[in-house]
């Protein structure tokens, strides 16, 4: 099939699993067409199946907003016309979904008929969607779409509550390569980040409002009054300034490292002991997903989509939300003892499996032949 897949490209768990479904649908010989306005993160190296086009916006000295919807829109007609694209599937509702409807009545016009695939994937609904600024026509282009999925029980039931969508929402979970996050770890890495052999504890996000990062250093610091822990905080965002200026003021802020945004989580994950998951919401939670599958056990809040994914006291714990008194318990009761440490370990790589990227995808290309 040719498809085309819409997607932000920057770091966030939307643009990650977009990306890495065009690189799997690649692979099983399908024509992937990326459109998005910077080369997303996760595409990198060269398949000759993948087609990467970017949407460029023209700026006008009368533009305070440059209209990235309308170059969206415009990019998408001529890419499905030009690669004889047979669908298009959108990630995140905003814009994507309206400029995808958009494009749909363009090429009706000219005889071309194209189907769309929207994928709900949390703050769409969630946050902005819901917002009444943008909310009539986020509810528009829904029901508007041909298929709606979304990542989660938890964001379909979110989506129904907040939006009068007139249509059936299919539920398709995120997934994982699990072969490529089960790695062993590199000795010398592991080495260097904790050389007296402390529990090495990682958070990776987006570091935005919800992701409450501020939780996880609380939930660190506690973890450290009782054992020697380094915390790995991977990825950037707006929280990210005054919350690693807080860290300084710590008595233990050498232990606290700052890593930025990283793209190979698969080699970074393996040397971990521990993930940390704080969110207020997680529609789902990709990282959550990427380390287990990295073997690390995940210590979350058990907002949103995340008791789908997280069996509580087998692969990890779940807290409510703010309770970092309860998640640094929890996380010492995983770190207690290596052979506990290794059962955990042990049991969120197994239910990292149910996630793996063969059992979820073929699901997308069913929708695929049947939009067709
Ligand atoms: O988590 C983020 O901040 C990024 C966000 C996005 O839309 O890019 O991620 C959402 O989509 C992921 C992939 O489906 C989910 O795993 C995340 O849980 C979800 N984030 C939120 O709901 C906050």
């Amino acid at each position: 099939m040719n498809i085309g897949i819409v997607c932000y490209p920057t770091f966030g768990g939307s643009g990650v699993l977009a990306t890495e479904l065009g690189k799997a649908l690649a692979d099983k010989g399908h024509n992937i067409h990326f459109i998005t306005y910077q080369q997303p993160v996760r595409l990198s190296g060269f398949h000759a199946n993948i087609f990467y086009h970017e949407v460029r916006v023209p700026t006008y000295p009368l533009f305070d907003y440059p209209p990235y919807e309308t170059a969206l829109a415009s990019t998408m007609v001529d890419v499905i016309l030009n690669n004889d694209v047979e669908l298009l599937h959108v990630h995140y509702a905003i814009p994507h979904a309206a400029a995808a409807y958009m494009a749909k009545q363009i090429l009706a016009k000219q005889g071309k008929r194209i189907p769309v695939i929207t994928t709900l994937h949390g703050t769409d609904i969630t946050l902005v969607g819901r917002d009444k600024t943008y909310s009539p026509v986020v509810t528009f282009s829904m029901n508007e779409s041909d298929i709606l999925t979304a990542v989660s029980e938890n964001l379909k039931e979110e989506t129904y509550k907040n939006f009068k969508i007139e249509k059936d929402i299919e539920v398709i979970h995120n997934f994982v390569d699990v072969k490529r996050f089960d790695k062993k770890p590199v000795d010398a890495f592991r080495k260097l980040i904790s050389p007296n052999g402390e529990r090495i504890i990682v958070h990776a996000s987006n570091f935005r409002k919800v992701k409450r990062v501020e939780d996880v250093v609380a939930t660190f610091l506690l973890i450290q009054e009782k054992i020697p822990a380094t915390l790995l905080l991977l990825g950037d965002g707006p929280e990210r300034t005054h919350i690693e200026a807080n860290a300084r003021k710590c008595k233990s802020h050498d232990s606290i490292k700052f890593l930025g945004k990283q793209e190979q989580m698969e080699d970074i994950l393996p040397i971990a002991d521990l993930f940390l998951l704080t969110s207020e919401y997680e529609s789902f939670g990709l990282a959550a997903l990427e380390a287990m599958a990295a073997k690390v056990p995940v210590i979350s809040t058990n907002a949103g989509g995340l008791p789908e994914i997280i069996i509580n006291g087998h692969c990890g714990f779940m807290s409510d939300v703010g309770n970092v008194g309860d998640m640094s318990k929890n996380a010492l009761h995983i770190l207690q003892d290596d052979a506990t440490l290794q059962k955990f370990k042990n049991n969120a790589l197994a239910q990292a499996k149910k996630f793996d990227i063969e059992n979820i995808v073929p699901r997308y290309e069913v929708l695929y032949k049947k939009i067709i």
